[in-house]
């Protein structure tokens, strides 16, 4: 049953206020209203919506006007590319981009296939195959919209609005460019059609606030889903039976690891060392063990779920070397294989994106897109569960989050790692930062 502030449902629940759910609606009703009373400053952050999620209510550029986002106008875009979390960012620069017009997001596609420089390989896959499109509308409702092409009444009259490149294309001249089509002769159009690269690519104009908000409507359809629940349940029985001896209905907790160490990886790292002249990027088997290893506090045995791309690793012996107590697993030890294998490559990544999600613990790496969009979600839901933003790195959090690449302290753990929710732009989630906000 959803919290809702829908008058009927409410209205339905008084009747009925002997069913157990009912009752907790009402305590939860009454903590809520005690807790306006004493920590009103709290309200200023967030307040909880429809669906639990935490409304953010500042910095954007439309705040305080009645927005509303036109279902007769379109905005298209390019094919999404790319790895999971760079097309769950173009995705969202997408419909930050159609918000900003006042228009309806054209269900872009995405690509269900790494390989990004083949053409023919690209593999366009329908964003509703991934992600549940009314659910989405739903949660998103009133900030950003998603359309079909069947709702589109004149095709032939669509628009070009070509992006341009290069150095003289500045983020202002970028801008400029979008608010001129905001206008009069162009905003009359039905579509207008963004061409040009990769929205990942695109100028960014909008604060880690507004990505949040879209990445908080994103739900995975049930099928997927489902395979996450079966990969998660198997984690934490194999820990019990590991610690127990027995296979037993008490479920552990997990750590993940994020182990960015596959062939593709490497050479992209150390191409980013050269270039910011600095050496925090690429860390090897050896250092990620040691500092995942040095991390106090997790109660032992434990075990570890290694989140890597097994068909891109050049290396098999990443289950030796973990410090005694670390049980270390990945998919294959786990018997979870047969699952992965039954999709491509993005589901396989959304897979294992909500694995280190819902992790006890969670360690990657601060230069990844991956680990630092689990990262942003894991701060999102600690803030859901009323963890105040200066708290959020304190050593008893629950749920922390740390960069094995970065060396945290003298006891040679590593770094603990939140996202910084006030950040003006998704820069450091996108391209990476030795900056954990936390220090
Ligand atoms: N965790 C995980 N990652 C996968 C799998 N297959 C491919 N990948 C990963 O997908 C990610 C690709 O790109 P992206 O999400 O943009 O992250 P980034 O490359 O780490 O910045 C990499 O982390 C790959 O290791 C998988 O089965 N599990
Ligand atoms: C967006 O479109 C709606 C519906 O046409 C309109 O009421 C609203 O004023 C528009 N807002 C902006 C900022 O253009
Ligand atoms: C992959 O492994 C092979 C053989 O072990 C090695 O020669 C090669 O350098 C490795 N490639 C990378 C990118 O690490
Ligand atoms: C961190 O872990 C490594 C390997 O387990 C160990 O050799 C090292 O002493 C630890 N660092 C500290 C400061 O305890
Ligand atoms: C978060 O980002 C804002 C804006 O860039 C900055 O002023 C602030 O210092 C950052 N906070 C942390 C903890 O890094
Ligand atoms: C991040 O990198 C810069 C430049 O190399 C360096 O000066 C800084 O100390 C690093 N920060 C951390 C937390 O390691």
């Amino acid at each position: 049953m959803e919290i809702s502030s829908n008058g009927k449902r409410s209205i339905h629940c008084l009747r009925y206020l002997n069913s157990r759910i009912c009752k907790c609606m009402a305590i939860l009703l009454v903590l809520l209203i005690v807790r306006a009373i004493f920590f009103p400053s709290t309200l200023n952050f967030g307040w909880t919506d429809d669906h639990g999620l935490v409304l953010i209510r500042n910095l954007s550029p439309f705040h305080g006007s009645n927005f509303g986002i036109r279902v007769d106008k379109f905005l298209e875009v390019p094919q999404i590319v790319w790895g999971l979390n760079n097309q769950k960012i173009a995705f969202a620069r997408a419909c930050l981009t159609a918000r900003m017009l006042n228009r309806t997001l054209l269900m872009p596609s995405l690509s269900a296939s790494l390989f990004y420089k083949e053409v023919e390989r690209l593999e366009p896959i329908s964003f509703d195959k991934i992600f549940k499109f009314n659910e989405f509308n739903s949660r998103c409702n009133g900030f950003v919209q998603l359309g079909r092409y069947m709702d589109v009444s004149n095709r032939a009259k669509t628009i070009e609005l070509p992006k341009g490149s290069g150095r003289k294309w500045t983020i202002e001249r970028d801008f400029e460019q979008l608010k001129e089509y905001s206008k009069e002769q162009f905003d009359q159009s039905e579509v207008i059609r963004i061409v040009g690269k990769n929205p990942f690519l695109w100028h960014d104009h909008w604060p880690v606030k507004d990505y949040a908000r879209v990445f908080e409507c994103l739900v995975l359809v049930d099928e997927i889903a489902n395979e996450v629940d079966k990969v998660i349940s198997r984690i934490r029985e194999v820990g019990s039976e590991e610690v127990t001896g027995a296979k037993s209905a008490k479920l552990l907790p997990y750590v993940a690891v994020h182990m960015r160490i596959e062939i593709d990886w490497m050479i992209h790292c150390k191409k980013l060392e050269q270039r910011y002249n600095m050496n925090q990027i690429c860390s090897s088997k050896e250092e990620i063990m040691n500092r995942v290893g040095n991390i106090s506090g997790t109660n032992k045995p434990t075990v570890v779920y290694l989140a890597v791309a097994d068909s891109l690793l050049n290396d098999s012996s990443i289950l030796d070397g973990w410090k005694e107590g670390l049980l270390p697993f990945e998919k294959k030890k786990l018997g979870v294989d047969k699952i992965y294998e039954k999709y491509p490559y993005l589901i396989r990544s959304a897979i294992d994106y909500e694995v280190c999600l819902r992790a006890d613990v969670f360690v990657g790496n601060s230069f990844s897109t991956f680990s630092s969009l689990v990262v942003l979600g894991r701060t999102q839901k600690l803030m859901k569960a009323g963890v105040a933003v200066g708290e959020l790195c304190s050593r008893s959090v629950m749920w922390p989050s740390y960069a094995y690449n970065i060396l945290g302290d003298s006891k040679g753990r590593p770094q603990k790692w939140v996202a910084n929710m006030s950040d003006i732009s998704l820069q450091k989630i996108s391209y990476g930062s030795n900056d954990t906000s936390c220090r």
